[in-house]
């Protein structure tokens, strides 16, 4: 078997194993490179072809800050442009270069003995290791596809596909097709495939709460503007920041401010739907937020169609021919789209990432919670920095600003493990506790602990731990700087005796 040593190893190439990548390279570090199953770069944005698939956050906002794109074609970009876009950046700074593809990384160990994380990799049918000092976790939190548990899901005669996994070859037209689910990927899926098929039926387990989608092309002058005015590009995506930044404080703080969204999704059923029967069944019965608010001009229009049914019966069981709900109805299709989201807090990914004493993170996490340092780092896992961990994901606005904000302190770990000669960077334990406790702290009065639904933003001990709380900004000050007095730390030494910082408490003697 081959082996190959690296400093530092990236998994995964979506937003933000590239920016990783990006910002590595721009400080000087080129020995690194990233391990991705798939073809080219866009992770999520790359898998998630679906009809409809499209950003509901505004274009100015979902970008690389150092790589902006005046050219959006609209307000709110589509899939195809995201990915266009995240491959076009990934060209212009040449990562693909330091892209193994349709590399599948089965275990990532981390090895006492030479302080080095060892990765097998398996690409057709061929198994590599690469050795690390230092590994990135850039898998993303919605990369592995959550299949239903429902009875009999194996039997069904027909197919099957899930929203993140679409097969663009098939076409349903004519078809009679059920949704299970009625999430972010269901809303957009939905509205396409009513246009075509025969008939369909959407089942519906809880409402989502929809704001109107103000999406609209960008017209010839405007994109000249954010190309050619000097500051206009960032002084709209600053605006575009702060109307979203806003959200925050409701979502966290004070759920009763977010009554006008409720009053504007309100308006937007009864805009939509004429139907009393049906403005019922679609009206959630949570508080605006707890969810993701989703946004869509489509859905209501869509559900309200003749050849659309919404199915607010549970579903019992799947059998050959099609759905069977809870009052023993069989609902025959041909094909059953699973829009059932992905699993967040319980990634089989997670499983494979195997730390100290081989504890692997999911028992960690199965044990602990999903908890880590500044979404970052874990106690347990040394070297190992996640993009996108525990406490980071956002309901009100970018993404792409809080992974930027992870590798502005990427970045300065790693500078700062150069300069220092570190081995060894393990955030303490306590370190991690207290961080913990304030999030779940600054948790308390928030929607989503509050607002009376069930979410996939709460680990398996009933915490969020999958949401930053507050304003983003914060995120940004606290992730400025490589913050070393939180961590366990051993250099390099010429001697054997352990060198390190005030706080270290590890014993383990340098061999490095
Ligand atoms: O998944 P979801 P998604 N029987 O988990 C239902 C991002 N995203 O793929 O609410 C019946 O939101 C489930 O019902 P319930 C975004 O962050 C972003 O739609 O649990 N139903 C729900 O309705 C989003 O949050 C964009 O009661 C079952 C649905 O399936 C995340 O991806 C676009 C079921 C799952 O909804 C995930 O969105 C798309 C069962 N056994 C996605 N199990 C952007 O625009 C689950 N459900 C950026």
């Amino acid at each position: 078997m081959t082996t190959n040593d690296v400093q530092i190893a990236i998994i995964g190439a979506g937003f933000s194993g590239l920016g990783a990548a990006i910002k590595l390279t721009q400080n000087g570090f080129d020995d690194f490179v990233i391990l991705d199953r798939g073809t080219d770069f866009g992770g999520t944005w790359r898998d998630n072809t679906y009809p409809g698939a499209a950003c509901d956050v505004p274009s100015r906002l979902y970008s690389y800050s150092f790589a902006q794109n005046p050219s959006w074609s609209r307000t709110y970009s589509h899939q195809p442009e995201i990915h266009r876009y995240i491959n076009g950046v990934a060209d212009r700074y040449a990562i693909g270069e330091k892209t193994r593809w349709r590399t599948e990384v089965t275990q990532a160990r981390w090895d006492e003995a030479t302080r080095q994380w060892t990765l097998d990799t398996e690409r057709d049918g061929v198994t590599t290791q690469v050795r690390a000092r230092f590994l990135v976790g850039a898998v993303g939190p919605l990369c592995e596809p959550n299949l239903p548990d429902i009875e009999g899901f194996d039997t069904f005669g027909g197919t099957i596909v899930h929203s993140a996994r679409w097969d663009n070859d098939n076409d349903y037209t004519g078809k009679r097709v059920a949704v299970i689910g009625t999430g972010a990927s269901a809303i957009q899926v939905v509205p396409e495939l009513a246009k075509t098929v025969a008939h369909l039926d959407v089942y519906q387990r809880t409402a989502p709460w929809i704001v109107p989608r103000t999406e609209r092309a960008y017209s010839g002058a405007e994109k000249w503007a954010f190309a050619k005015v000097p500051g206009f590009q960032n002084a709209m995506r600053g605006v575009v920041y702060g109307l979203n930044e806003a959200t925050a404080f409701g979502l966290t703080y004070s759920p009763s401010a977010l009554k006008p969204v409720e009053l504007i999704c309100r308006g937007n059923i009864a805009r939509s739907i004429r139907s009393a029967e049906l403005r019922t069944k679609v009206t959630p019965s949570f508080q605006v937020g707890c969810k993701r608010i989703l946004r869509s001009n489509d859905w209501y229009p869509a559900i309200a169609r003749r050849n659309v049914d919404l199915i607010t019966d549970p579903i019992a069981s799947i059998s050959p021919t099609g759905i069977v709900t809870s009052d023993g109805v069989t609902h025959d299709v041909d094909v059953i789209v699973v829009a059932t989201g992905f699993h967040v807090t319980d990634s089989p990914v997670f499983d494979k990432i195997i730390g100290v004493d081989g504890r692997s993170l999911a028992g960690v996490w199965d044990e602990i919670g999903m908890q880590g340092y500044k979404g970052s780092f874990i106690n347990g896992f040394p070297n190992m920095m996640l993009m996108v961990g525990p406490s980071t994901g956002l309901g009100h606005t970018s993404m792409v600003y809080m992974i930027e904000s992870q590798l502005n302190y990427l970045v300065d770990f790693v500078k700062t493990a150069r300069a220092q000669d570190l081995t060894r960077v393990e955030v303490r334990l306590d370190a991690q506790r207290a961080y913990n406790a304030d999030i779940q702290h600054e948790m308390r009065n928030s929607v989503w602990v509050n607002g009376g639904c069930a979410s996939w933003y709460a680990d398996k001990h009933g915490n969020i731990t999958t949401l930053w709380p507050g304003f983003t900004f914060n995120f940004r000050k606290i992730t400025r700087r490589f913050d070393i007095a939180a961590y366990d730390v051993l250099r390099r030494t010429t001697s054997s005796t352990p060198a390190t910082t005030a706080q270290a408490t590890e014993t383990v003697s340098v061999t490095a």
